[in-house]
């Protein structure tokens, strides 16, 4: 039984999260699949409806009343996201589909401009898929050279060899700043620090960290910083890229049409200023309104209270976790990973884990997670994994303990 106090005061919390209030198979539902996607609270899901109820428009185009409302108040949202994560100002803040849709954007933008034979980029083996397959493509197009930093058997980056990996060739490094398999939180200044000295720009996939902790580009001094409205309380389909000014304004656009032009005439075209020169068509209006909820939301509970907060679940889900028999959990300590932990059980599938947690009303992902390389890594082909947020408490990871000592029953693994 969890003894300690909580950061957060979970019981007001949930009010806002009606969705949590609900039984699944006959047990009250845990959700513990928020690596995957949070859910979202009522402020959000209400600034969603107001906008179709009220002012629904296009941005950035006719002089009504309607247009210009719905105009400001994405524009303030963006505000509020780039504020969130202390970028210099709005022209650094790029919204996109998601994580995934940013990293591409510099992807193609960024890297078919300035990659050339000879020239390398250093990934690392914890990447996220969406943090490696457009990179390994971009090297095949581009004819330079992909490398990544190998990660150790307690799932930290082998900083060891970070001096030999990172020379003069490498032209950018890009990494996660938490991962979404083993957990581990990156010393990202120091990463950044490391690829700046020998001249490569840094790009941060921050998925799994700004939903968690508090963010400060500037801080880092990163030059490119990827993440997604969805897995931060704001709907889906609306995600964000950060980048330096002065490198975004060099950039040549990724997707080209309406809205990201200045001037197009039947032969020739010039560019929209940042950060609409990377918004070409009709945005997610509605998900960015709502992430401006969200980020509202984020700040007055507070990033570091919510770190806090799912630092203490996590160490106390893992101490339940290792009473577990046969349960191995892949990752550094508690102390050292953000809220997630990913584990097999010995005569377990991990497909068979998760159906019978849901069985439960226990919610937890199973597979890959995308990551296949971290699993290459440990030999296995998946794990369960169990990711907690600000609204989940420590009984809920005894339901999680309790659900897995009933599978082992189930299995016969204890006869
Ligand atoms: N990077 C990391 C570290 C991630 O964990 C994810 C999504 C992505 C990038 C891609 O984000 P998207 O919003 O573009 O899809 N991770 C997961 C996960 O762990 N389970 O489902 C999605």
């Amino acid at each position: 039984m969890f003894k300690g106090e909580l950061p957060l005061n979970v019981e007001e919390i949930r009010k806002d999260f009606p969705v949590l209030d609900q039984e699944v198979n006959g047990h009250p539902l845990v959700y513990l699949d928020n690596a995957a996607t949070s859910q979202r609270p009522l402020q959000v899901v209400q600034a969603v409806e107001d906008f179709y109820e009220k002012y629904n428009a296009n941005v950035h185009r006719g002089i009504h009343k309607l247009s210009e409302e719905s105009s400001e108040v994405y524009e303030n949202a963006r505000t509020k996201v780039a504020k969130f994560i202390n970028a210099r100002s709005d022209r650094e803040l790029i919204y996109t589909r998601n994580s995934t849709e940013s990293i591409n954007l510099v992807a193609y933008s960024w890297g078919m401009e300035n990659l050339k034979p000879g020239d390398e980029v250093l990934v690392t083996e914890m990447e996220h898929h969406a943090n490696l397959v457009p990179w390994q493509l971009i090297c095949q197009r581009t004819g330079a050279t992909y490398k990544y930093v190998p990660i150790d058997d307690t799932g930290h980056l082998r900083m060891d060899l970070l001096d030999d990996l990172l020379t003069e060739k490498t032209k950018l490094f890009a990494f996660t700043a938490a991962s979404n398999t083993v957990g581990t939180i990156n010393p990202v200044k120091e990463l950044v620090k490391a690829a700046h000295e020998v001249g490569a720009l840094a790009l941060v996939d921050g998925a799994q960290a700004a939903p968690h902790m508090k963010i400060d580009v500037q801080d880092w001094d990163c030059d490119f910083f990827a993440f997604s409205g969805h897995k931060m309380l704001g709907p889906t389909g609306i995600g964000f890229l950060y980048g330096k000014e002065e490198i975004l304004d060099a950039m040549p656009p990724f997707l080209t049409g309406g809205d990201m032009i200045r001037e197009v005439h039947i032969d020739s075209a010039t560019w929209n200023d940042l950060p609409w020169k990377f918004e070409a068509g009709t945005p997610n209006i509605a998900g960015a309104i709502g992430m401006g909820a969200a980020v509202d939301y984020l700040q007055k509970i507070g990033m570091d209270r919510i770190h806090a907060h799912e630092q203490v679940l996590i160490k106390y889900a893992m101490e339940r976790l290792s009473e577990v028999p046969g349960l191995t959990m892949y990752g550094p300590p508690a102390e050292e990973r953000g809220g997630l932990v990913a584990f097999t059980v010995e005569g377990l599938h991990p497909h068979d884990i998760a159906s019978i947690l849901d069985a439960y009303g226990v919610a937890v992902r199973a597979g890959h997670h995308c990551a296949q390389p971290v699993h290459d890594h440990f030999g296995i082909p998946a794990t369960a994994r169990a990711s907690f947020y600000l609204y989940n408490t420590p009984e809920e990871a005894d339901a999680l303990v309790n659900a897995l000592l009933e599978a082992r029953k189930i299995f016969r693994l204890d006869e």
